[in-house]
């Protein structure tokens, strides 16, 4: 079964989403997300540009054979641009095998290993009342499991703090990114009142999150996370930027808070001293940055061995394509952790009609063959692309900071 025909569309339903469309020669479709946020036409060019000329006349049923002539065969290896690429392409190819196969796509993965997906949802708020108050939303609709984020007494913005409930969305329309200010000294102030307040107030079975997004240094990583010890986080999430893989063993020497890590790497190959040593808890890769179903199965079969589990990111920028994919392999793989479950707007959800649904804290893919998304184009064209980028961070003195 050949492929016919590889398209990207972008669209702007809310926020903008990169998806690739593949059909075979006998019309069946496979939808892919390539949506890598700030640099979304980076992506598309890779796409349209290099790889879906291509495609054209290969077996559609070859996914490891796909995967490997895009990246062994590519020369260039790893780095967000080319592995969102690639999970485009191996994403579309799995939607397609479920179709032909007629079976939803986790059990082509080796089917179900528990009766539904347990999800968490971010709560924010400027002060902690109004964060309690968010918290407590996401209780009343059924969720188990929350991410708390609070706004930081003198700073005019924190990231996690968004503008709306449900949809919290950091990047802005315009050229140039907005500028946030950051400090250290007043968020290590903060933020383990913030989440003592939220343990007082919803007792102990309800699991609490928290996201630092990269802004500590390991030794100020591990403060926090000893000083959070008493609320029995479910994960601290990125304390430190992730790329200095060494650099946890401080942080593990010092704390047993629990660490996520991930959703900004792309790669076997950088997270594979994380896991292998057992410096974090949960890994956060997705399958749209990190080389599809096929790549993303692999680190986590890895981190299997490793008794690390998955933390699957996502966040609003990742497209009801790329939470589909996730859905389907958390539900087929051993070590699954928690999912991350940011709802997307209404537009959105138009554009892309989807076969998974929330119930009881817990998302379930669906039963309908492949991943069980499909684009409206009709709908999606009504959306064009807007220019938006995520902010970048200064400490109060001007230093540009990690955001
Ligand atoms: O800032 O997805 O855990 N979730 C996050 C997200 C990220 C965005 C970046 O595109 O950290 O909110
Ligand atoms: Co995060």
């Amino acid at each position: 079964m050949r492929i016919a025909e590889a398209r990207t569309i972008v669209t702007c339903p809310g926020r903008n989403f990169v998806t690739l469309k593949l059909t075979t020669e006998d019309g069946t479709t496979g939808l892919g997300d390539a949506t890598l946020n700030g640099r979304e036409l980076s992506v598309a060019a890779y796409l349209s540009e290099h790889v879906c000329p291509m495609l054209i006349g290969r077996d559609a049923h070859a996914i490891e054979d796909t995967w490997r002539y895009l990246y062994n065969g590519a020369y260039w290896r790893r780095g967000p641009v080319t592995m969102t690429a690639i999970a485009a392409v191996d994403t579309a190819l799995w939607d397609i095998k479920g179709k032909v196969a007629s079976l939803p796509v986790y059990q082509l993965l080796g089917g179900r290993c528990r009766a539904g997906v347990t999800v968490y949802g971010h709560a924010h708020g400027e002060t902690i009342d109004e964060m309690l108050d968010a918290v407590q939303g996401y209780v009343d609709r059924g969720y188990r499991a929350v991410r708390v984020q609070c706004g930081i007494p003198g700073l005019p913005s924190t990231y996690g703090v968004g503008r709306d409930a449900l949809f919290y969305e950091p990047a802005e329309g315009g050229r140039a990114p907005r500028e946030e200010t950051w400090s250290t000294r007043r968020y290590l102030r903060a933020i383990p009142e913030a989440i003592a307040a939220a343990r007082e107030r919803f007792g102990p079975e309800l699991e609490l999150l928290h996201d630092v997004h990269h802004r500590l240094t390991p030794i100020e990583a591990a403060q926090l996370g000893r000083a959070l010890e008493p609320h029995q986080l479910f994960w601290l999430e990125d304390p430190v930027p992730g790329e200095l893989q060494a650099s946890l063993r401080t942080v593990r020497r010092h704390t047993t808070t629990p660490i996520a890590i991930g959703e900004v790497l792309n790669s076997i190959w950088d997270c594979e001293q994380l896991i292998r040593e057992q410096l974090i808890d949960f890994i956060r890769m997705s399958v749209v940055h990190s080389g599809g179903i096929t790549h993303l199965r692999r680190v986590l079969h890895l981190a299997e061995l490793h008794r690390v589990r998955s933390g699957c990111h996502g966040a609003t920028d990742l497209s009801p394509v790329c939470l589909a994919a996730a859905l389907h392999l958390d539900l087929a793989i051993p070590n699954f952790g928690l999912q991350e479950y940011m709802r997307h707007t209404p537009e959105t959800d138009a554009v892309f009609p989807h076969a998974y649904r929330f119930a009881d804290g817990l998302l379930h893919p669906g039963e309908v063959p492949g991943l069980g998304v499909e684009l409206d184009e009709a709908a999606a064209e009504r959306h064009p692309y807007l220019p938006a980028l995520l902010p970048v961070a200064r400490l109060t003195d001007g230093t540009m900071h990690d955001w």
